[in-house]
């Protein structure tokens, strides 16, 4: 799987990582952070990706954005692709709550054909509070089913 992403907020206040992981994690622990050059490479929302591999694993990205104020609406947007079609395994963007201790279901894509572009997007508006930590930051994941 690999990603491009964009996104409304400030690019100066990013925690993002990656990895493959046999079992979905229950939490939103950063996985192996991103490099200088992999941040350039995602943030740009152009064919040079950041690439994921993974076998049995689910493939992983961990979005954490900063919001100036823990009341500010959060819209994620996700552009990548898979060599594996998400007509067959699919890709879904999450959003961590916090409160409640779980990750909850914003988009799913499960028609695209492989290594063909797709847009995952999602907002969170209400109950702000479960979802921003005390530096107002909230966590997306984007995955792959295995
Ligand atoms: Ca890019």
């Amino acid at each position: 799987m690999s990603t491009s992403t964009t996104t409304t907020l400030y690019p100066e206040d990013k925690i993002y990582s990656r990895g493959s992981e046999t079992e979905l994690p229950t939490n939103d622990d950063n996985l192996t952070l991103l490099t200088e050059q992999e941040y350039a490479d995602v943030l740009s929302d152009d064919a040079i990706r950041v690439s994921q591999g993974a076998a049995i694993e689910f493939p992983i990205f961990i979005f954490k954005e900063k919001a100036d104020s823990s009341t500010q609406t959060v819209t994620a947007g996700w552009n990548g692709q898979s060599n594996i079609a998400p007509s067959s395994r699919p890709v879904r963007l999450q959003v961590w709550n916090r409160s409640s201790g779980g990750w909850e279901l914003l988009d799913t894509d499960n028609s695209t054909a492989a290594n063909t572009d797709f847009d995952l997007s999602g907002n969170q508006s209400t109950n702000l509070s479960n979802y921003y930590d005390s530096n107002n930051f909230i966590s997306f994941r984007v995955y792959q089913e295995k």
